[in-house]
């Protein structure tokens, strides 16, 4: 029976490409899935979500922690990597051994293998939050790319160019997915319109999204 099915339904795309040098793999974070939340729950433990406030005044909809070496931090006085957590005066906890393995296995497969990430901003939306359009550009070399795993309810993924105001493509990006962006993409502009209510199975009443940097 399954050959028949087999035969008639196409497989999913391992990877599409969304732009020059930006790669979607779909599902390859599931087989880390047990792991990865096990992670998330010790990094919050000790350097739990909070929601940033950017240097205009603005508190972000999208509460914020990190692991590894460095962390993403803002406040009134700027965007920087910082290797200690403001909230509580320690360094970030340590990039967990599932978030290494499968940052590198997707940057490897989307034709970055020397790619080792030395920084996670985590991102935790829920319903109603969003992160409006940006570059990200405090990281120290832009030849790495970022990696991004999408876990928990799903958001659309708006990607444009180098300019702000170029043309937006639109991606769902769902429980599972790992995009990839390097090379040309990686100063294109990004963001995440207002999440829709939902509840995931394994995650809940969110959203969250890991991102592995080369930062320092
Ligand atoms: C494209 N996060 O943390 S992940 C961010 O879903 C951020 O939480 C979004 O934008 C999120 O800065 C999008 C995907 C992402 C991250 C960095 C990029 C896409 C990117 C850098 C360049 C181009
Ligand atoms: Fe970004």
């Amino acid at each position: 029976m399954h050959d028949l099915f087999d035969a008639l339904v196409p497989p999913m795309p391992a990877a599409e490409a969304m732009a020059e040098g930006a790669m979607l793999l779909r599902g390859t974070a599931l087989a880390y899935e047990t792991d990865l939340l096990a992670a998330l729950g010790d990094i919050t433990a000790r350097s739990p979500f909070r929601h940033m406030v950017t240097p205009g005044g603005f508190t972000m909809s999208v509460a914020m922690t990190n692991c590894g070496a460095a962390g993403w931090v803002t406040d009134r006085t700027g965007y920087r990597y910082d290797r200690n957590d403001p909230q509580t005066g320690r360094p970030w906890p340590g990039m967990p051994e599932c978030f290494l393995a499968l940052s590198v296995e997707a940057a490897t497969a989307a034709g970055y293998p020397a790619f080792r990430p030395d920084a996670c901003l985590i991102n935790r939306y829920e319903p109603g939050a969003r992160l409006s359009l940006h570059q990200d550009r405090n990281e120290r070399d832009f030849a790495n790319p970022i990696v991004s795993v999408s876990l928990g309810l799903p958001a659309t993924f708006q990607f444009g160019g180098l300019k702000r105001t170029d043309p937006v493509k639109k991606f769902a990006l769902r429980h599972g997915d790992v995009a990839i962006w390097g090379g040309p993409s990686r100063l294109f502009h990004h963001g995440v319109p207002e999440l829709k209510d939902g509840m995931h199975e394994t995650v809940g009443r969110m959203r969250i999204n890991l991102t592995f940097r080369g930062a320092l």
